[in-house]
């Protein structure tokens, strides 16, 4: 039987459906349909799936909204509302649904819960069910398989059941999707080796086959890594501060070291992952009476870093004999990361809200994110700095790092201050264009560049 479904997959006859059109499931499922499979993405949102069908999609990710326009006229791609029927028609399922975690940091599965129930109602014999989404250790083998075996009826060697976790960065994800390894966890081998077949027809990645709960654990692993790795480049600009010295020349030394790679500091890490997988992990470990000290400590420590920025901000503003109550503040970016629209968890909501409750006059300018906190929302950087007081950068926007400080100054109140949330202007040039610079990490005056 697996066999046949391995040739369907190799000859691209196997249809497919994508269960959540998310960040992960709308790039999966055009790819797919691109490579030559029939795929049908569905998702409860009918607003998600008819702006699918009338091509009317809130992307900014290179390359998809071109790729989907591609697919859907060429009729390899549709979109609909009905899970079930998608599934009674495929040959393979992936559920791309989001994991979310809520305020207290337990997990929020009650997504992958509805997925798996429409996707078990509409399974049956001889199909491969993949479950793309990040989920807490063990997951699959127990929530999503008995699910699937309860709505189905069917038994396990009558379906098969894979995990593959997404690993594209949101802003690269089309070559991400193509160019990254991929692991595959089986419920069992066989359920790897056919979800392996179809990998291999859009990813030029390793494939790397294992049981689904190492998947699971991996996966975790990769964002708590990236999050712990963030923290201790955060935990070592706080020391910066105190030292004198400067956290970017201190990171891009020690990187020079062949088997060191330190993150980069920040006034906070937000976006849909880092936030939230690693209370996945520390929620299923509580289950098992162990608490992870590091992880739980790292993001606590990220967490703290926007409320430190505004520290700095306050007392650089004092600094300059300026009051924060009386202080025109621009805010350079709302977007959680550079180069994507997405205000997902992003550090200046937290910044925002703390600066306005001090009485601040806070304004926003971010061209790729339409999002303002509450703050004033300008369309135009010169207008936003105009009679400012300060300039805080909290998202690391390619167009932030080429600021022409020079008309900027001249717009800017007397005693022009620049908080540098993201480290991403020299110390040195903006002090030379006569501002007060301040940043995440920045304790030196010795920087010799
Ligand atoms: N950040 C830092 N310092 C760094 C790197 C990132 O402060 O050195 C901040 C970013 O500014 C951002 C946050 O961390 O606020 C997260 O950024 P990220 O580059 O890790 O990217 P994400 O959150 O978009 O993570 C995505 C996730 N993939 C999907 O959502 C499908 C995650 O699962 C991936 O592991 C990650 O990309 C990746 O690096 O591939």
């Amino acid at each position: 039987m697996s066999e046949r479904l391995k040739e369907k997959i190799r000859s691209k006859k196997a249809r497919i459906a994508v269960v959540g059109l998310g960040h992960v499931g709308l790039p999966t499922a055009a790819i797919l349909a691109d490579a030559g499979y029939s795929v049908t993405a569905t998702d409860v949102k009918s607003e998600v799936v008819n702006a699918i069908s009338s091509l009317k999609l809130n992307t900014q990710e290179p390359g998809l909204q071109e790729m989907v326009g591609k697919v859907v006229e060429a009729g390899k791609l549709k979109a609909s509302v009905d899970t079930i029927l998608a599934t009674r028609e495929a040959d393979v399922v992936l559920i791309c649904v989001q994991t979310p975690v809520n305020e207290s940091g337990e997990p929020d599965l009650s997504y992958l819960e509805r997925a798996s129930r429409h996707v078990g109602k509409g399974l049956t014999k001889g199909k491969l069910v993949i479950v793309a989404s990040t989920v807490p250790p063990g997951t699959v083998k127990k929530l999503v398989a008995s699910i699937l075996k309860r709505e189905s009826g069917l038994k396990f060697g009558d379906f098969w059941l894979a995990h593959c976790p997404e690993r594209i960065l949101p802003g690269k994800t089309m070559q991400e999707f193509a160019q990254n390894d991929r692991i595959i966890g089986g419920f069992n081998l066989e359920g790897a080796e056919i979800a392996a077949e179809l990998f291999k027809s859009v990813t030029r990645g390793k494939i790397l086959i294992a049981d689904c709960l190492n998947t699971e654990v991996a996966k975790l692993a990769e964002n708590t890594f990236r999050d712990v790795n963030i923290a201790y480049a955060n935990e070592l600009a706080l020391i910066c501060e105190r030292v004198g010295a400067d956290i970017t020349e201190v990171i891009g030394l020690a990187n020079t070291h062949p088997r060191v790679d330190i993150h980069r500091p920040t006034c906070g890490v937000g976006g849909p992952c880092l936030v939230k997988d690693p209370y996945l992990l520390l929620h299923s470990l509580k289950k098992r009476g162990y608490d992870s000290r590091l992880i739980r400590s790292s993001r606590e420590l990220n967490d703290y870093m926007p409320d430190h920025t505004v520290k700095l901000l306050v007392k650089t503003l004092k600094k300059a004999d300026k009051n924060v109550k009386s202080s025109k503040i621009v805010v350079l970016g709302t977007a959680y990361k550079g180069e994507v629209g997405d205000p997902t968890n992003s550090p200046a909501e937290k910044i925002i809200c703390r600066l306005m409750d001090l009485g601040a006059q806070v304004v926003v300018y971010d061209p790729y994110c339409k999002e303002s906190f509450g703050a004033e929302r300008v369309e135009d950087l010169l207008k936003a700095v105009d009679r400012a007081d300060c300039v805080l950068v909290t998202t690391d926007h390619k167009i932030f790092e080429e600021l022409n400080l020079e008309q900027i100054k001249t717009l800017m109140n007397k005693t022009p201050i620049i908080v540098d949330g993201k480290r991403i202007l020299n110390p040195k040039n903006v002090e030379n264009q006569g501002f007060t610079y301040s940043g995440i990490g920045y304790g030196s005056t010795q920087t010799y560049n």
